[in-house]
């Protein structure tokens, strides 16, 4: 299924009205308040946020997996429905690759049917959480931290097998995430888990080609529960640092504990240059994978804000912006809309601020002044401004409203049919 500019037009036309109504009335009263809209709207148009191709299938927990019906079973399908996201919103123009889940059995079909779409190949993911089909050694206890050299050996090939598919796909990162860890105390060495994690990714980085970044993520707990060897941000730029210039952190919302301050984080890999993406999702309790911006919005918008901040005054290079969420009761690509929608509305609030009048607060001490700042742009309805900005580019005035009336997810199943079950998770 491919979605056709005239058919999102002609979703467009029945409510240009009220969005007219809507965004005059947000345009004037934000150039009133001295904002220059056009610059807002291209900066929206700009921003786009990479799709993995392991979030266009329904989700499962441990308990249970509830199919959804018209699920992409094949990697053309899958870069399909991202063509589809895509054509809805214009901002999703990438999708993010699992490896060994979407290994391409025809490299120029596949970027053949991603150019079709408009579609191109973010950060590929290398896999060393789960054992593959006849494979010679288990990663039950670790893979590039394990005490086997044969093991950490496995684990390294494998991720110089995915930087050799992302070079034959066009891709410019390898996201790094390990389960490595352990579940009771006294199980491993805590100290010679990272010295060898260390090692192993010292030998990957010597295949990340020059102009390519190695994004490393950090995840406190789960699958292992006593500890894990790139628990936090702070590991996660040690090895960064030690590795080289080519090697980064990549920040995974649902990767922290409870409260922590994640803005903080940000800001300081940001101030050291070391940022080098983001995992986007939300959580209430751990790694929920929860619909962007559906438990703390305002945690996000802080986030941005610093990420604003942080791109004007610092010279950390540009992210890799991806959501990494997978949930099990949504349609899959709803959730995927109403995810990117979030991203966007957090990045339009964080310009919204006037950084000059805060940082005349912050001078002042003028503690609840800074506060009135921040809140006044949280607090802005910019919808019509994402409407606007999406609607310029050919994209969907509301495009969760455009993938119902167009029946997307119903075409999809009658293409598919109702068993069809995409790899992945
Ligand atoms: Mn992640």
């Amino acid at each position: 299924m491919k979605l056709t500019l005239d058919q999102i037009q002609s979703q467009n036309t029945s409510q240009s009205a009220e969005h007219s109504r809507s965004f005059d009335f947000l345009a004037e009263s934000l150039d009133k308040k001295g904002n220059n809209v056009e610059e807002l709207i291209s900066k929206l148009q700009a921003l786009q946020i990479a799709i993995p191709s392991w979030a266009l299938g329904t989700g499962g927990t441990r308990f249970g997996r509830f199919s959804g019906g018209g699920e992409p079973a094949t990697l053309i399908q899958k870069i399909q429905d991202v063509g589809i996201l895509h054509a809805l919103n214009q901002s999703s123009n990438a999708v993010s690759l699992h490896i060994p889940w979407d290994i391409p059995s025809d490299y120029q079909s596949i970027k053949d049917s991603a150019s079709e779409v408009g579609i191109g190949f973010d950060a590929v993911n290398s896999n060393t959480f789960q054992d593959q089909a006849n494979q010679e050694h288990s990663y039950k206890f670790g893979s590039l931290a394990n005490s086997e050299a044969a093991v950490r050996e496995l684990a390294v090939e494998h991720n110089k097998q995915v930087i050799e598919i992302g070079e034959k796909l066009g891709s410019k990162a390898l996201t790094v995430w390990l389960a490595d860890g352990s579940s009771f105390p006294g199980q491993h060495s805590l100290r010679k888990a990272l010295e060898n994690t260390h090692l192993s990714l010292q030998e990957i980085y010597k295949d990340v080609p020059e102009d390519w970044k190695l994004l490393i993520e950090y995840k406190p707990y789960e699958p292992h529960f006593y500890s894990t060897v790139i628990q936090d941000w702070g590991t996660s730029f040690l090895l960064a640092n030690k590795l080289g210039k080519k090697a980064y952190t990549l920040v995974d919302l649902g990767h922290h504990l409870p409260n922590t301050n994640i803005e903080q984080i940000v800001a300081t890999l940001m101030t050291e240059g070391k940022l080098g993406g983001f995992h986007f999702n939300d959580s209430k309790y751990g790694d929920d994978d929860l619909t962007v911006g559906s438990v703390k919005p305002y945690q996000l918008f802080l986030i941005f804000q610093e990420l604003v901040k942080g791109f004007s005054e610092t010279n950390n290079p540009p992210l890799s912006w991806m959501i990494d969420a997978s949930h099990n009761l949504k349609d899959p690509m709803e959730d995927l809309i109403q995810s990117v929608q979030a991203i966007k509305l957090a990045f339009a609030q964080a310009l919204l601020v006037n950084s000059k009048s805060l940082e005349a607060a912050q001078e002042n001490h003028d503690v609840a002044g800074a506060q009135e700042i921040l809140q006044d742009a949280y607090r802005t309805d910019l919808r019509p401004l994402l409407s606007e900005a999406m609607r310029r580019s050919g994209g969907a005035i509301d495009p969760i409203k455009a993938f119902r009336s167009l029946k997307v997810r119903e075409t999809l199943i009658e293409e598919r049919g109702l068993k069809s079950i995409a790899s992945g998770l």
